[in-house]
């Protein structure tokens, strides 16, 4: 079977009253194989959203779904009051024989989302209110699944934050040098060892747990087309128990820059203080009511953290000869890491100020 096919076949099994039309990749994330799935009932055509989840990465696939299936419930029972509920959490659609998801003969997972309309991500930022709306829409996240019932949920990717356990794989990529990249990478590689010490910061903060989305990039919010609002976190496989301000400082890395993530031009990655000014007001505004003293104090450091954590996995990858994070041209791994380096400069030139800002809003 084509892939073309395997999609069809499966968006078939979905208990979706219309016929298939065809599909689309859709969004622009780095692991799993999202589309954008065309139907039709009485000539009318309507969408939804249909993914492949990637095995390679997500090893216990059934904890991942049921993380899912819990988180997606909850969210909807909390917004349940709300005149468009329907828009403002992820709704799972039943396979046909009534499963939260499918597990074909190929041995691959799938799930089906209902479209949302009027609304959409961005890959870059725009203005500073589209920050300040992303981070309330994170915050609320956050303070709407702190009552998510037990159990804790499964973690699906374990050590998916332990900075230090990140910093140790690339040691071990370095001294493999597999693809034969090191020497090049040089440059990337001491940049690198060079922040070793601010690895384990949070780690050590004795922080309190908490239900973390722990993937808070700009484009996993969707925007209100008219309003602008926040109004629905995607991608959810990775929410598991973490750190606040990991969730925070995803949202600096990823929003602050007008650049994208893989931008080759580094004189356009910069941390604009505008926008991080947006998100912390925005981000304070919805979940300043559960933070405590010490996840506050480590909002702008969690800034660098992440940025410094995930140029690491950037460089790891790229050393290792791409095998995780989707590439689209060569280099592109060194491309992405480098970006995330420039940003982290321009994060510690600014850090005593963002430290200052944090202070006087909270
Ligand atoms: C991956 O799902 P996606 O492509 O948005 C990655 C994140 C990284 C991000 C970097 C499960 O996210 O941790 O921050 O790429 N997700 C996983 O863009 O590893
Ligand atoms: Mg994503």
């Amino acid at each position: 079977m084509s892939k073309a096919d395997r999609v069809g076949a499966a968006a078939r099994q979905f208990e979706i009253d219309g016929e298939f039309v065809g599909a689309q990749p859709f969004g622009s994330g780095h692991i799993n194989d999202t589309y954008r799935v065309a139907f039709q009932r009485d000539g009318k055509p309507f969408s939804h959203i249909l993914q492949k989840i990637n095995r390679n990465i997500f090893k216990n696939p059934d904890a991942l779904m049921e993380n899912i299936q819990r988180v997606t419930a909850h969210l909807g029972s909390q917004v349940m009051d709300e005149p468009d509920r329907n828009r403002r959490a992820l709704r799972l659609i039943p396979t046909r024989s009534g499963k939260a998801w499918l597990a074909d003969e190929d041995g691959d997972y799938w799930r089906a989302y209902y479209y949302i309309s009027g609304a959409r991500t961005y890959d870059a930022v725009e203005n500073t209110d589209q920050a300040f709306q992303a981070a309330r829409a994170f915050g609320r996240f956050q303070e709407l699944l702190a009552v998510l019932p037990a159990p804790r949920l499964h973690d699906t990717i374990p050590d998916f934050h332990n900075t230090p356990k990140r910093f140790v794989a690339l040691l071990a990529a370095v001294s493999a040098d597999t693809a034969g990249r090191a020497m090049l990478a040089k440059p990337e590689i001491e940049f690198a060892l060079q922040r070793e010490p601010i690895a384990s910061v949070l780690l050590n903060a004795n922080l309190p747990e908490r239900v973390t989305h722990n993937d808070t990039k700009f484009n996993n919010v969707m925007l209100d087309d008219i309003t602008g609002e926040g109004i629905c976190v995607v991608d959810l496989d990775t929410v598991m128990p973490g750190l606040a301000p990991y969730d925070f400082g995803d949202m600096v890395r990823t929003t602050t820059s007008p650049a994208e993530e893989d931008e080759r031009d580094l004189s356009k990655v910069t941390m604009q203080f505008p926008m991080f000014e947006a998100l912390v007001r925005g981000y304070l505004s919805s979940a300043g009511g559960f933070l405590t003293k010490d996840e506050r104090k480590l909002l702008a450091f969690s800034s660098k953290l992440i940025t410094f954590e995930i140029g690491i996995r950037f460089l790891t990858d790229h050393l290792c000869g791409d095998t995780y994070f989707k590439i689209h041209r060569e280099g592109h791994n060194l491309d992405r890491c480098r970006a995330q380096f420039k940003l982290l400069e321009s994060i510690e030139q600014q850090e005593e100020r963002m430290e200052r800002l944090v202070d006087s809003l909270s």
